[in-house]
């Protein structure tokens, strides 16, 4: 049952962005749940990921960070409640039931606040420490913290092929986060390999995709 909306939303993305970060913005689960449901939507592009932010933008992303939604006059911040917006308006995003709905939620703030950070905090150190003598002390410290999270994770999703009996946000958000993790990270759990499989190959998450990289190098010089 779908209730999408007639105002076209607006997102923002980057028209530049350095090449080991394509592909792993976080426009791209708001452009992921917009497919899911057949919602056209356009995107503006602002300038590049590192450097200021207009204080117009930061008005409405007080940390200066994409995406920002736009429906009308309303405006919102954070992939977590854009999606959960995005979600009210279609229930195979979002069930209509407290209970279903209350477990999508929950799964989608688990990716964002419980397997996230440990996950990212092992990509910021694999970034900035290349090259120092601290990298591999950091990420043997962090490291266990983020093999914990994946482990219940992989006992929470057993066989099954979403962490519900449907797809929903929670699933766009926890393949997005599970997406970035070292090949490493999730080789001890085929089935969250096979889940983040089965999100990729969504037609949905090929369109948002596509449609991000072809956005975030429109600031790129052209080739000679
Ligand atoms: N918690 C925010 C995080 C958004 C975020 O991390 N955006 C990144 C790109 S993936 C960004 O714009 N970074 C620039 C910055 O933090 O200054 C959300 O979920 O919307």
């Amino acid at each position: 049952m779908s209730a999408r909306t007639e105002t076209v939303p607006e997102i923002t993305a980057y028209r530049s962005v350095p090449e080991f970060a394509r592909g792993r913005i976080k426009d791209i689960r708001v452009r992921w749940a917009l497919e899911e449901i057949g919602q056209l939507y356009r995107t503006r592009l602002i300038g590049g990921i590192f450097g200021e932010k207009a204080p117009a933008y930061l008005a409405d992303q007080p940390f200066g960070q994409v995406p920002v939604y736009k429906e009308g006059d309303l405006t919102l911040f954070e992939t977590g409640s854009i999606l959960i917006h995005i979600g009210e308006a279609d229930e195979r995003l979002l069930p209509r039931d407290a209970k279903g709905r209350g477990r999508a939620i929950s799964w989608m703030i688990a990716a964002l606040n419980s397997v996230e950070p440990m996950i990212q905090t092992l990509v910021v150190l694999t970034v900035k420490g290349q090259g120092t003598d601290w990298l591999a002390g950091a990420i043997e410290a962090a490291k266990p913290f983020a093999e914990e999270r994946l482990s219940r994770l992989s006992q929470a999703l057993g066989d099954r092929d979403w962490l519900e009996d449907h797809f929903s946000i929670g699933d766009i958000v926890m393949a997005d986060v599970l997406r970035n993790a070292s090949a490493e990270l999730l080789a001890p759990h085929s089935n969250l390999t096979a889940y983040v499989a089965r999100g990729k190959d969504r037609p949905a998450f090929q369109k948002a995709m596509a449609a991000h990289l072809a956005d975030c190098t429109v600031g790129e010089p052209l080739p000679a």
